[in-house]
């Protein structure tokens, strides 16, 4: 086939999927039921994709929860802990993806530099591997001709983390040789069922990798190509460049290689070093599968030209799956359709795919262009001059030692002063009066109402736990994104643009389709409501220019730069406001600041410079004895120490309750002296810590950060916890901090 896409979304064009899964959870339907659903959502899928013309056809990229947690059950890797809890197949899974009572779920983590996150494989040296195709055999039997995917070896140990007891030293990756004989015995299976063709996603090698891990992934795909029984294998890369794995790969003869075009197109510059590819199919990623703008064909049928030149048989797919966009335009009633016309969600991506097959084939012309730049309508003069305006003291702040000074002179704060991260429950209560604002029953001032009323409720509860520094709650807001995306101009919200983060969940990132403008404060109002119920200092709530760019689309006309710096303008002002209205203490959550990093070490310094950049434009626009706080979650912080240290925050909290403490000292090293607040409450888990459990995190804290600069808080916002753990949590955790305040 010369046209493919690399996979599809599978929740369904009105989240069927998250609706089933969740129903099968709460017991309202059978396995059965889930089941007949599920296949159902897959053969719209198959059809879809054959009736558009697409003349090669992925499968068992369907997924009840997560991809790479159904590799790890295709290869045997489900650890002890959960097999022994005597489930079913399918409920194992499940308790594999969320945990049980007695057992914690796998790890999630970010997919990439998506906003998709997967389960983290456990991997030991005892880990017994073992080929368990029923389920790509299965979705095969259902689609005979289609092309099985998995995650190849390389990529599933890459990804794994070192089971629990494993020795010192011990790196799944070492388990390589023995992961690539189930692959081998996978593939005899699919062979056997008929399968011309098997995908092995390898896209771990867009990233650096040592030569040491592209030899090995090189002898793992020698090893494949040489079994004699077996399908076609197409090795699917995405998300950059090869460069080194490139050669490396071609060497194997693996029978199809798919490369990022999109990201990684100087890999057209190493094949052009390599001699006329012969024997492996390239299938050219021409058609980004990460955004949701029209693809220039043009451009895309000139790069495919230059690949025929180097490369006896092209095809042409998607830069990676179609996962993570949504999965059709034509449900978008609502938006501008000069908008419309320039938009591809997953539907539309066959489309393009089919379209370009079709004029490479026939070579017939006439492929629509690119969108260009946005349209003069989009433009904002306004906010373009005050960019090309901005001098190096628009983003610098007072030195620390005043700032300190003068926050505490109007703070007075106690040393370990006790707050949480802005969340609080959002409770059915909340879910469905949004739901009824959106059906027509209450009207703008019902729900102004209703959100007034939870808010004095959260600030009630807060003064009674006797925290220090309160939230109003943010029950006014959906998503931490999609709020400020629906008021700044820019940025559209999609009706139907649904996009999986994890298992079930979902988000639905709004577009930004040109420059950005804060047409009114956003959230002022709230704030300085809740401010005015208490003595004590509300935290203005803000998500900063980098997570608010990381969740939505952004556009590509314009560097991300100075994208992000508009937001930081909108958000510059935002403060302003919040300040003006006696918010004494403003927090502006980075959660995407680790997210967003470059795959590549080459890449990151640029990125750190405008991220780091605009946070700093969008936070230094207050006064001294303004306190800036910011948010950051996932603890792997590593490469992004210095990043964190260059925002110049006055308070950043972190979560750290899983890591014991360490990322305290690693800040230190970094050079971070202002005030931290590790986490000390794992908000991702429903259980209530302990008070000596608090303690004793604080004390291991206060003898690395001296009480003054040290914050007492959970890891992460409270709006997917319930009210019984978090007053629970909360009075320990108060408790805990007038413990050794007393005694340091
Ligand atoms: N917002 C956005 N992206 C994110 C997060 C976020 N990416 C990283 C992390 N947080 C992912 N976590 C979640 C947590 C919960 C949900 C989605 C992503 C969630 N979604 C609702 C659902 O699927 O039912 C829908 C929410 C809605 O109605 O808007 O619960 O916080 N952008
Ligand atoms: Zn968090």
């Amino acid at each position: 086939g010369r046209s493919t896409v690399l996979g599809y979304p599978r929740i369904g064009p009105h989240r069927e999927l998250k609706k089933a899964v969740e129903g099968y959870w709460a017991g309202r339907i059978t396995e059965a039921d889930l089941h007949a659903l599920a296949a159902e959502l897959r053969a719209d899928v198959w059809r879809t994709l054959r009736e558009a013309g697409l003349e090669a056809i992925p499968s068992n990229t369907f997924s009840y929860y997560d991809h790479v947690l159904d590799t790890a059950v295709a290869v045997g890797a489900v650890p002890e802990r959960f097999r022994r809890l005597g489930l079913s197949d399918l409920d194992t899974y499940f308790a594999m993806a969320r945990g049980v009572d007695a057992e914690p779920a796998l790890e999630l983590t970010k997919w990439f530099a998506t906003n998709y996150h997967y389960l983290v494989p456990e991997i030991g040296p005892d880990t017994v591997f073992a080929a368990d195709p029923a389920k790509a055999l299965a979705e095969l039997a259902e689609a005979p001709g289609t092309r099985p995917v998995l995650i190849g070896p390389a990529t599933f140990l890459l990804l794994a983390k070192a089971a629990d007891g494993a020795p010192e030293g011990f790196r799944p990756f070492d388990r390589l040789d023995d992961l690539v004989e189930v692959h081998a015995q996978i593939l005899g299976a699919l062979a056997d069922a008929g399968a011309e063709w098997v995908q092995l996603d390898e896209p771990a090698y867009d990233a650096d990798r040592t030569p040491a891990e592209i030899d090995a992934l090189r002898a793992a795909y020698a090893r494949l190509v040489a079994l004699e029984h077996r399908p076609k294998i197409f090795v699917a890369t995405y998300f950059g460049a090869l460069d080194d794995a490139l050669p490396a790969l071609l060497e194997t003869r693996v029978d199809a290689l798919g490369l990022d075009l999109v990201n990684g197109a100087r890999d057209l510059d190493r094949l052009a070093g390599t001699g006329t590819v012969s024997g492996t199919t390239i299938v050219a990623g021409l058609v980004d599968g990460h955004n949701v703008w029209r693809a220039d064909l043009g451009a895309a049928a000139a790069r495919y030209a230059t690949l025929s030149g180097l490369a006896e048989d092209v095809a042409v797919s998607t830069s990676c799956s179609l996962l993570h966009v949504p999965v059709d335009l034509a449900a978008e009633t609502d938006l501008d359709p000069a908008l419309v016309e320039r938009l591809a969600f997953a539907r539309q991506k066959v489309d393009e795919i089919v379209a370009l097959s079709k004029v490479l084939d026939d070579g017939v012309g006439g492929l629509p262009a690119s969108p260009g730049e946005a349209p003069e309508a989009w433009r904002d003069q306004t906010v373009r001059a005050r960019l090309d305006a901005l001098r190096p003291e628009h983003s610098r702040r007072g030195a620390y030692a005043d700032r300190a000074a003068a926050q505490q002179q109007r703070l007075n704060l106690p040393p370990l002063a006790t707050t949480t991260i802005g969340s609080f429950p959002q409770t059915d209560a909340l879910r469905h009066a949004r739901a009824e604002v959106r059906a027509g029953r209450l009207d703008a001032a019902g729900y102004e109402e209703r959100m007034r009323a939870e808010i004095a409720d959260v600030v009630a509860r807060q003064e009674r736990l006797g925290l220090d520094v309160l939230v109003h709650g943010e029950p006014e807001r959906n998503d931490m994104v999609q709020y400020f995306g629906e008021q700044l101009g820019g940025f559209a919200a999609t009706v139907g643009g649904w996009v999986q983060s994890y298992g079930s969940r979902c988000v639905r990132p709004p577009i930004i389709h040109g420059d950005v403008t804060r047409r009114a404060p956003m959230t002022v109002a709230w704030s300085a409501y809740a401010q005015s119920l208490t003595s004590k200092p509300v935290k203005g709530m803000l998500t900063g220019p980098v997570t608010i760019l990381a969740w939505s689309f952004v556009r590509i006309d314009q560097p991300l730069a100075d994208t992000a710096n508009q937001v930081a303008l909108a958000l510059r002002d935002e403060c302003h406001d919040l300040e003006a209205a006696g918010i004494r203490i403003i927090q502006v959550d980075e959660p995407a600041l680790r997210e967003t990093l470059p795959l590549r070490r080459a890449d990151q310094k640029a990125y750190l410079d405008w991220s780091v950049g605009s946070f700093r434009l969008a936070t230094s626009g207050v006064a001294d004895s303004t306190q800036i706080h910011t948010h950051l979650c996932y603890s792997e912080f590593g490469e992004v120490l210095p990043a964190i240290d260059a925002l110049d925050a006055d308070v950043t909290s972190i979560e750290a309750s899983r890591s014991k403490m360490e990322i305290l000292d690693d800040l230190a090293a970094a050079g971070y002296s202002r005030g931290v607040g590790p986490g000390v409450w794992d908000i991702h888990s429903p259980r209530v810590p302990a008070r000596d459990e608090v303690t004793d995190a604080l004390r291991r804290a206060v003898a690395v950060v001296p009480a003054q600069r040290l914050w007492v808080n959970p890891d992460c916002g409270l709006k997917t916890r319930g009210y019984a753990e978090v007053e629970a949590s909360l009075a320990h955790l108060v408790a805990a901090a007038a413990e050794v305040r007393r005694d340091s």
